[in-house]
């Protein structure tokens, strides 16, 4: 966890890299470069330490002879090359990460005696990883895949892990099924296609045999599954966990991670292009975010149900397929977390986090939940294969700031010289250290929560998780329209890529129907499948009829267009002050303008200056954009108007709902490309228009556009 970085200048105060004078701000990354490096001012030397002379030549018999098996320099450099590369994550693979803190909002004394829980002043480090499930580490960012959300809290009384998703339930229900699950998601075996998504015959044959996932599948071919920003998703520790008070008094709880940013996700077809476009998007927006000072921020909370209320609800508080509707339990803030602090190294820092639900501290613990339970035991097994043995926990990224006396000794890659004789308890010779402590109120020992078990030994799935449709209906009922036509078209995407029709055939009629008659009718249509009959399971009805805690568009956030990318399309001839008014008005609202030119060289305007620009329009498509603007300039906008790389810009923003602002000279323009003025998309450079311009980027997507958008080629 040592790092100098917090010391080390930061990209923001590069600010300015809009300066014509390039020499300097180059000067400028070296010094920042420089400073971050351990290396600075160090000779190099062999890992024995000796000082290298020569690192460009083998030792070889005579220049043109050949190379000697002693040169002990070459042999550790390439040997250790060899062996660079350790077991990827068998899932949750493609990944990245950020340092932090978690803040406690106030004493919550009441519910746990959890330390990091109690006081407002106390600053508790964090590190965050961020991943995808289904794809490799090099896999694209924005596939369509649920999201992992592992957070690992270094608290004084040692670590807690809260390893999470971005959605609140799970596809199976029970661990023994988890291995069967991951098969049939992963690539096919014989191809290894498709790479990151669940597109394939094997995903959708698993998943139509298996009704309990239906409420998952529906969540995963929502657009949850494509998020805008790893800043913009909602966290869920899914399971059902219970906080215990200094008393011993417990209540059940569900973890819920709100972001402030709000929960924003892209569109399908941008998430495809964004696969190619820019491979990185989400891992480059959040260490971009980190790197600028714009430190996303999210709140910690939970849903409490007292141990009185278990069997309050027509569903099992142990089923991981089911969430509690935050209408009847809301969420109860408890802290905030921040990211402030981008990793030093992938490897030492994202490569090698272990994360574990069984980390926990006094005042946490664990239900029958028989997920939860089965993942209690995988995740260390893991990783005694994936970091080469049972000493992970001695890697910086995972050391607790805690200190962890006992009397294990050795194994593999043992970091610790431990001193002392005795590496037993009880002893004497060492006066009985490391020695228990009595389970107390504060700071006692871990100590178990007392559940009377009395039960037949027995393999058997409680008739209380037999429910599968039930939530997956209120889910598709909750959203508004445009989601609920996004979910169709990703049912329509996936099943049409499955090539064995009687998979199809399953899913629509014995999945689809059950849920809801509409969705399945609509996704049979797209299909060429016949219309599916009323499904024939009698799930119970739930008792609300719509959860609009679940819908995005009830999670507009708390930050305006704080940290949104706006595009400007600028060329020779551009208006000067038309442009320094809108970047003004922009950086205002802390969003990030960037001028994006034909090419990369500077633009001259319309008054003779030269004006560098941050990228291309092709280096930085629009996928990469939150929203465009098109400031004033005759010569510019005729040159956009004649430009297909400039005009394919503009309508693809446009097909994917992004506000576009075009000075009043550019009619001609929206003309030429067909595009008629609505909500977001304005004509205008004066104050007022800029307004309406934020406010359309402050609603993440010009909703109301969505059909007119169709008719635009993708
Ligand atoms: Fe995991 N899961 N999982 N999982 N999971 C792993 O552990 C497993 C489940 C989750 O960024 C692995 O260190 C089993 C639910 C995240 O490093 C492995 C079961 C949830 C991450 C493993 C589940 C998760 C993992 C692979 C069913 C949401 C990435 C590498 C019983 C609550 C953590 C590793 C990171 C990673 C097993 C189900 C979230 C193999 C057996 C439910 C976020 O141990």
């Amino acid at each position: 966890m040592s790092s100098n970085r917090t010391d080390a200048p930061k990209q923001s105060e590069l600010a300015g890299t809009q300066t014509p004078d390039r020499a300097n701000t180059n000067t400028k990354l070296q010094n920042l470069e420089q400073a971050r490096s351990d290396a600075t001012g160090q000779a190099l030397r062999t890992n024995q330490g000796v000082r290298i002379a020569d690192n460009q030549n083998t030792l070889k018999a005579g220049a043109r002879g050949p190379s000697l098996l002693e040169d002990f320099i070459m042999r550790e450099k390439i040997t250790h090359f060899d062996h660079e590369r350790i077991p990827e994550r068998i899932v949750h693979a493609r990944g990245t990460g950020a340092h932090g803190y978690f803040q406690s909002y106030g004493n919550h004394s009441a519910l746990t005696k959890a330390g990091f829980l109690q006081d407002p002043e106390k600053v508790t480090p964090v590190f965050v990883r961020f991943s995808t499930v289904q794809g490799p580490r090099g896999s694209g960012d924005t596939v369509r895949d649920v999201r992992g959300f592992a957070v690992k809290f270094y608290t004084d009384e040692g670590n807690f892990d809260l390893v999470g998703n971005n959605m609140p339930v799970f596809f199976i229900q029970d661990a023994i099924k988890f291995p069967d699950f991951v098969h049939a998601v992963k690539p096919e075996p014989h191809n290894e296609i498709p790479t990151g998504g669940s597109a394939h015959d094997t995903f959708w044959d698993f998943v139509s045999l298996v009704p309990e996932s239906a409420h998952m599948v529906i969540w995963a071919m929502s657009d949850r599954a494509i998020p805008r920003s790893l800043r913009m998703m909602e966290g869920f520790g899914v399971h059902t966990f219970r906080l215990i008070n200094a008393e011993g008094v417990a209540s059940f709880v569900k973890f819920h991670w709100k972001p402030r940013q709000g929960v924003h996700s892209v569109l399908w077809d941008e998430a495809q292009k964004l696969a190619g476009k820019d491979t990185d998007y989400h891992r480059r927006d959040l260490s971009e975010a980190i790197e600028t000072g714009d430190y996303p921020e999210w709140e910690l909370g939970v849903q409490i149900v007292p141990e009185a209320d278990e069997h309050k609800f027509d569903f099992d508080l142990l089923d991981p397929t089911k969430l509690i509707p935050e209408e009847l339990v809301p969420v109860t803030p408890l802290g905030k977390m921040v990211l402030n602090r981008n990793p030093d190294n992938y490897f030492a820092e994202i490569e090698q986090v272990a994360f574990c639900p069984g980390h926990i501290v006094p005042g946490i613990d664990f239900t029958n939940d028989p997920l939860l339970q089965g993942r209690l035991f995988s995740y260390t097994d893991t990783q005694i294969s994936r970091l080469g043995g049972p000493n992970f926990h001695e890697i910086p990224i995972n050391r607790p700031v805690a200190p962890n006396h006992n009397n294990q000794r050795d194994a593999m890659h043992r970091q610790t010289i431990h001193k002392g004789r005795a590496s037993y308890e009880p002893n004497s010779i060492d006066g009985g250290w490391p020695k228990e402590t009595p389970a107390g109120p504060q700071d006692g020992g871990f100590e178990s929560y007392q559940e009377r078990v009395d039960a037949h030994k027995i393999r058997e799935r409680s008739e209380s998780f037999s429910d599968h449709f039930s939530q997956a209906r209120l889910f598709f009922k909750s959203m508004s329209p445009n989601e609920q036509q996004h979910i169709i078209k990703a049912y329509s995407f996936e099943l049409g890529k499955v090539e064995r029709e009687y998979i199809r055939e399953r899913q629509v009629n014995e999945i689809l129907a059950n849920i809801d008659l509409d969705l399945a009718a609509a996704v049979a249509e797209n299909l060429g499948l016949p219309a599916p009959k009323a499904g024939t399971v009698k799930a119970p009805q739930s008792k609300l009829k719509t959860s609009p805690a679940l819908s995005q568009m009830n999670h507009p956030g708390t930050v305006g267009i704080k940290g949104r990318k706006i595009a400007l399309l600028i060329a020779n001839g551009v208006d000067g002050a038309s442009v320094d008014t809108l970047v003004k008005a922009l950086e205002a609202h802390s969003a990030r303008p960037m001028l994006l030119g034909p090419t990369s060289a500077p633009v001259k305007t319309a008054e003779g200056k030269a004006l560098p620009v941050d990228a291309s329009m092709e280096g930085m498509p629009s996928v990469m954009f939150d929203g465009i603007l098109v400031p004033d300039g005759k010569a510019s906008l005729d040159a956009l108007g004649a430009s297909g790389v400039a005009k394919h810009f503009l309508l693809e923003g446009y097909k994917h709902l992004k506000a576009i602002g075009v000075a009043p000279q550019g009619k001609a323009l929206l003309d030429a490309l067909g595009l008629k003025t609505d909500k977001g998309l304005l004509l205008g450079d004066d104050q007022k228009t800029v307004e309406a311009f934020v406010k359309a980027v402050e609603a993440h997507r010009v909703w109301e556009r969505e059909a007119a958008a169709e008719a635009i080629p993708a």
